[in-house]
């Protein structure tokens, strides 16, 4: 009562609202007025910043807090009453006319839609020093993952407008969500690199704050170990993607200009935009609401499942049971083995890729309900079986992908199930962890994406009927992979599985120790040969075209070690370096048209 002097008209509102909610310990220790003042109001600007961040403010918190630790306590599981199931799909092929036609419908939706993309994450698991945006996706160009990203929404942009004739000056909307871990370093990567060819105004930064950690199980708040005029926070997940953007008032402007879709997506997946023009053409094609893009998935694979949960009461719904539950909750409903592969060698439930794709007018009327509030769930750590103190704070967390949780029945929820090789090549795990990962299933390692990247584009090469030898197989970090020829093109070059037809065409073959790099919108390629590196860069105004039959050393990969600090860190967690021994390198920087047909061995 004493120091209330120093605070605001709402931080003493706030103040008693804590002491209501029993948090009097956060004030127990604190010193007469006139010592400490400072820190006293900043612990307020703190608390008025963590009520004004979580939808209904911090007594909510609380509140939800203490409900989701009574239920853990009592061991109540969040699918008490449920049963699960193998939901059915859309399943597509890469290629064949189905395939073909999705990504047609998505190519003409893409400049109706907005992406987001959630990258507040610190990447623990990696363990990697920078912003995982950051990280190169393959070391053969060094493009970055925000660059990827960035290059393939203006490459959709471009496509798009161009389908739908009237709609040329449309500029995609990229929101970034980023948190206090990533925000000013994702900040400088965009302006550093003038936004990778967006204009500024096109990418909006949201970022998310932390909530308030839990001390116990009576859900009161922690103080900060370190510092005892501070609550202590943790990240509260990427569900907190829904609140910002609800929060932000971009919806509603988007909806006004006439956007339809929003599409969610993640910080490290090279493959993600192979998948995209498709799985939007299905959104569209069968009036989803929610689509959420999924790959086979291997029992126990570290990503969550997609599973038909049917109440006893009669509800039912599609949604992802993540990674630590679905084993327990097959297992405690009649499923003796719990996550197993079947005969197909894959396990039944089709794996989320946390790719999501909204619907917009729908998806705005769910949030004007619910201010964006994902259903929240807590992981305390107990010390021990009496469940009365944890090893340490926990705090309430939640998931974008649980957004379908709170739909009505009679919202259209779908999923789209695509090829992994295709579709997802995440970068999450550090080389130590990558290594113990058994034989067969996917490392989710920087070395494992950068192959993925390799073997998805001689794939889609092959599938248009390009000869390409064999993968070798080469171990790297403790890892066993395919090594393919590196073959990298910007998206500008091709999105779809047509625009790769039509830019390569004639006999064309390439050898398993070939690099072939190709930048460029106007670049068309007739019976190429490639045994060794081809670099092929053009400006869009260049027209070029191309019949190379090329012979070199080419460009090889030496072995690093990942605990050798003398090399980077992007590229020791690989356990490779490109050793670049000879290339030719084609270069068309002035407006024109080119023909060129040329042999070069050496
Ligand atoms: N992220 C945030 N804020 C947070 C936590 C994470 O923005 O507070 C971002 C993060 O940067 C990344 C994404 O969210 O882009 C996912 O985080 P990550 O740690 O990679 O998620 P996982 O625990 O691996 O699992 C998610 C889904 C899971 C799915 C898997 C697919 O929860 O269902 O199968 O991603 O990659």
């Amino acid at each position: 009562e004493k120091n209330l002097g120093l605070l605001s008209t709402r931080q003493i509102e706030l103040a008693r609202m804590l002491i209501e909610e029993a948090q009097q310990h956060l004030f127990a220790h604190w010193a007469e007025p006139g010592i400490d003042d400072e820190k006293k109001k900043s612990f307020f600007d703190q608390v008025e910043k963590l009520d004004a961040s979580y939808p209904g403010g911090l007594r909510s918190y609380i509140h939800n807090a203490r409900q989701l630790l009574t239920d853990s306590k009592a061991g109540k599981n969040p699918f008490d009453g449920f049963t699960p199931s193998v939901p059915a799909g859309e399943v597509l092929s890469f290629g064949d006319e189905n395939f073909i036609k999705f990504e047609e419908a998505g190519i003409k939706e893409a400049c109706d839609a907005a992406f987001v993309l959630v990258a507040g994450g610190l990447g623990e698991r990696l363990g990697y020093g920078g912003i995982k945006l950051a990280l190169p996706s393959e070391t053969t160009t060094g493009t970055c993952f925000l660059q990827v990203y960035v290059e393939s929404i203006l490459a959709l942009q471009e496509a798009s407008c161009k389908q739908n004739e009237g709609n040329v000056d449309r500029h995609i909307p990229l929101v970034i969500m980023t948190s206090d871990d990533t925000h000013s370093r994702t900040q400088e990567l965009l302006k550093s690199n003038a936004y990778f060819g967006m204009k500024s105004n096109q990418v909006h930064l949201l970022k998310q704050e932390k909530v308030a950690c839990l001390a116990d199980t009576d859900a009161n708040l922690a103080l900060d170990p370190s510092e005892k005029y501070k609550i202590q926070t943790k990240p509260h997940g990427h569900g907190d993607v829904h609140a910002l953007l609800y929060s932000s008032g971009l919806l509603h402007k988007w909806q006004i200009s006439g956007l339809k879709w929003v599409l969610f997506f993640q910080d490290t997946n090279g493959l993600l935009f192979k998948a995209i023009p498709a799985s939007l053409g299905v959104s569209a094609s069968k009036d989803f609401h929610v689509n959420s893009l999924a790959v086979p998935r291997k029992a126990k694979e570290a990503i969550g499942g997609i599973t038909q949960l049917t109440h006893e009461d009669g509800r039912r719904m599609v949604i992802n049971v993540e990674y630590n539950q679905l084993d327990p909750l097959l297992r405690a409903t009649g499923h003796v083995n719990g996550d197993v592969n079947d005969e197909t060698g894959y396990s039944p439930y089709p794996g989320n890729i946390n790719q999501l794709i909204l619907r917009l007018g729908p998806y705005i009327e769910e949030l004007s309900k619910t201010q964006g509030a994902i259903t929240e769930f807590v992981n305390p750590k107990y010390k021990d079986s009496s469940k009365t103190s944890f090893k340490s704070s926990t705090r309430l967390e939640c998931m974008m992908q649980d957004y379908p949780r709170t739909l009505l029945p009679s919202a259209r929820v779908g999923f789209t199930v695509m090829d992994t090789w295709l579709a997802y090549a995440p970068v999450k795990s550090n080389p130590e962890d990558a290594a113990k990962v058994p034989k067969g299933n996917p490392y989710h390692s920087a070395t494992s994406g950068e192959m993925a990247i390799y073997r998805a584009h001689s794939q889609i090469l092959r599938k248009v009927g390009v000869k390409i030898e064999d993968p070798q197989v080469g171990i790297f970090n403790g890892q066993e992979v395919e090594i393919w020829p590196r073959i990298v093109w910007s998206p500008n070059w091709a999105l779809t599985f047509l625009d790769v037809k039509k830019k390569l065409t004639g006999n064309c073959e390439i050898s398993q120790k070939s690099t072939l790099v190709v930048k460029g919108a106007n670049i068309h390629i007739n019976d190429l040969s490639l045994d060794g590196a081809l670099i092929v860069n053009a400006i869009d105004q260049a027209e070029v075209k191309l019949s190379p039959h090329v012979q070199n050393n080419g460009w090889i990969f030496e072995h690093v070690d990942y605990k050798d600090t003398s090399i980077p860190e992007e590229i020791r967690i690989r356990g490779f370096a490109i050793k670049k021994n000879d290339q030719t390198i084609l270069t068309y920087d002035q407006p024109g048209k080119y023909c060129v047909q040329f042999h070069s061995v050496s």
